[in-house]
């Protein structure tokens, strides 16, 4: 299938590790992906599920204890320890490889090893970057096919000489505290051992484009971010694009596919979705920052998507689509999930494959269950979805999850002060990674756990890129999910969130007023619009209230933080937060 010299030795070399019985090269047909689905039907890996309520779809369960993906044994082996920085877990290059090597030695034997060839972005896009992952797992070889651009189309656009990043993935025995994810930036490697779940083998997704293109976008000039991106059209037909990053399990999937209240579709505004993940940004020749989205499909939360929330996620997922982790509602061999409708499944079985009781008060499908749907089956998928040069972005958008402190949204001064918020963005952890939830970290740019370098150099790119854009996109910060004092959502969310990015789309066109507070710059009440919307305007008032002593605690958790980033820390953040300490005196 290919002449690369390279390519061929890697293979070669890595076959003579894992040992596996057979190689199989994914040219990306039909057949030969029917072939795969068959295998893994027959042995039980995939379900098929009803063929006419769900066509070409599938149920995948993980290992019980292979959920998430697993930060604390993620880890970037930079040759120097400190240009993985105090964000990252370390290990030198040799020992890391010593170590896995004897985790992958005869890992694949018994199994077949698929070599997949895959492009992120569109394949031949200046902008596009190949991958190659290796793996014995076919139902990463499916979702791959979903999330990425995959086959022999790929092989030929990389020739004989041209450069890819090289993954290692295998199964081997699931085991848990075998588990490795490690990225080996200065040689584009990735190494992922002992887990069978999405973000931790789905190579090209969080380790390729992010935590690899982060690395390479440090030295090229370019960024890779954790960010949704979409098209906001109004009525004049005219669209803005808007960037947006929230950490994991924080809504970028729904904001992406946003379909706006009513009132708003009556006077022909419309939300097209780009991307709802990943976005690499480049400076276009026009001065503006240009967008591509670099996957093929949504890897989406189920629990929570339904017909009221994201009715544009679920259509997706309505065909060709690998649901892992949800219910399997045997009655009709289709799948149910907690928030897809008030009805679960009487004859079901949960997320673990044991008979489930839905009245027992256990959950049927895992918090971080999931579907993978190709991004063409989205009914608001953007013309500009495979557009190589991406599109311009008026607005960057950072958020995350506060009960209390970070009001509904603001506006950053300028680039420096939106780069400050970006960095000093927090939010409550989610079932998207293993460990404990609804904790407050600190998450800078929703980078914290795929920023492939130092995060204090991460920052300086930033302020670097800035510098470099004629004309920037403007910084924003939301914060969808404020409560009350008995925890309940202030703000509707969702189609809603709509009124908000109205209301940044006109900052960025100089067109909407607002408040200089200490934080930023706030909408007044009344620049929100709330027609048609079921609350009051001291609500709102509440949900835009900035509460000094709060934010006087924020400013210290923020100095912590920076304090652990050391002296790599950008002077000029180091004088944004003193800045904002002394508005709020
Ligand atoms: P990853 O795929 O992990 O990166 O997640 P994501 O950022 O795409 O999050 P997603 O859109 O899947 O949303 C995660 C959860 O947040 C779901 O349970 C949603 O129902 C919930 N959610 C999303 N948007 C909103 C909102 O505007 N308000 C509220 N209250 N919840 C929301
Ligand atoms: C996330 O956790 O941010 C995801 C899912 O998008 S995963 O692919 O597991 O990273
Ligand atoms: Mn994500």
């Amino acid at each position: 299938m290919t002449n690369n010299k390279a390519l061929l030795q890697w293979v070669a070399d890595m076959q003579a590790i894992t040992k596996p019985d057979s190689v199989l090269w994914i040219d990306g047909t039909e057949a030969q992906l029917n072939e795969l689905r068959a295998q893994a039907t027959a042995t039980g890996e995939i379900i098929p599920l009803n063929e006419e309520k769900l066509p070409g779809c599938y149920l995948h369960r993980t290992a019980v204890n292979d959920v998430a993906r697993v930060e604390d044994r993620t880890f970037i082996c930079t040759s120097r320890k400190e240009d993985a920085g105090p964000t990252n877990n370390w290990m030198a290059p040799a020992d890391c490889y010593d170590m896995l090597y004897k985790l992958y030695d005869g890992a694949m034997t018994g199994r077949t090893m698929y070599v997949i060839p895959y492009s992120m972005g569109p394949i031949g896009s200046p902008f596009s970057k190949i991958g190659i992952e290796l793996t014995d797992s076919i139902y990463v070889v499916l979702n791959m096919q979903i999330m990425t651009r995959i086959g022999k189309e790929v092989l030929d656009t990389l020739g004989e000489n041209g450069e890819f990043i090289k993954g290692l993935h295998s199964k081997a025995q699931l085991d848990e505290s075998k588990r490795y994810i490690c990225h080996f930036p200065e040689d584009n490697t990735i190494m992922s051992v002992n887990s069978g779940y999405g973000g931790n083998v789905l190579l090209g997704k969080k380790c390729f484009a992010l935590r690899i293109a982060s690395h390479l976008g440090h030295r090229e000039g370019w960024m890779a971010e954790h960010m949704l991106i979409l098209g906001l059209e109004n009525p004049q037909g005219e669209v803005h694009y808007i960037a947006a990053a929230f950490p994991s399990a924080c809504g970028k999937t729904n904001l992406a596919m946003l379909i706006p209240p009513e009132l708003y579709r009556e006077k022909g505004y419309k939300v097209w979705c780009v991307g709802d993940d990943i976005a690499w940004l480049r400076i276009g020749e026009d001065g503006r920052l240009w967008a591509v989205n670099p996957e093929n499909g949504f890897f989406g939360v189920a629990p929570g998507t339904s017909v009221k929330s994201n009715p544009n996620a679920l259509a997706s997922t309505r065909a060709n689509t690998i649901f892992t982790n949800v219910v399997h509602n045997l009655d009709d061999n289709t799948v149910w999930w907690e928030g897809l409708d008030k009805n679960p499944p009487k004859n079901a079985v949960n997320w673990k494959g044991e008979p489930w009781d839905c009245t027992d008060g256990s959950k049927g499908a895992h918090p971080n269950s999931r579907f993978t749907a190709p991004a063409a089956q989205c009914p608001c998928i953007s013309d500009q979805f495979d557009s190589p040069k991406g599109v311009p972005i008026s607005a960057i958008v950072f958020g995350g999850r506060r009960a209390k402190t970070a009001p509904l949204v603001f506006q950053s001064f300028n680039w420096q002060h939106g780069v400050f918020v970006g960095s000093a963005m927090a939010s409550e952890t989610t079932a998207a990674a293993t460990g404990a939830v609804g904790v407050v970290r600190r998450d800078p740019m929703a980078m914290l756990p795929f920023c492939g370098y130092h995060m204090g150099d991460y920052f300086a790119h930033w302020l670097e890129m800035g510098k470099r854009i004629p004309n920037a996109p403007k910084i924003f910060h939301v914060n969808w999910f404020r409560t009350d004092d008995e925890g309940h959502f202030l703000w509707p969310g969702f189609g809603d969130n709509m009124r908000v990015l109205e209301w940044i789309i006109d900052r960025c066109e100089g067109k909407a007023g607002a408040d200089e507070t200490a934080i930023g710059w706030l909408p007044k009440p009344e620049d929100i619009d709330l027609e048609a919307l079921d609350m009051d305007l001291d609500t709102l008032r509440g949900l835009l209230s900035v509460d000094k002593d709060l934010w006087k605690e924020e400013s210290e958790g923020i100095a912590s933080f920076y304090a652990k980033i050391g002296d790599r820390l950008p002077a000029q953040l180091r004088e944004e937060l003193e800045a904002l300490k002394a508005r709020l005196n």
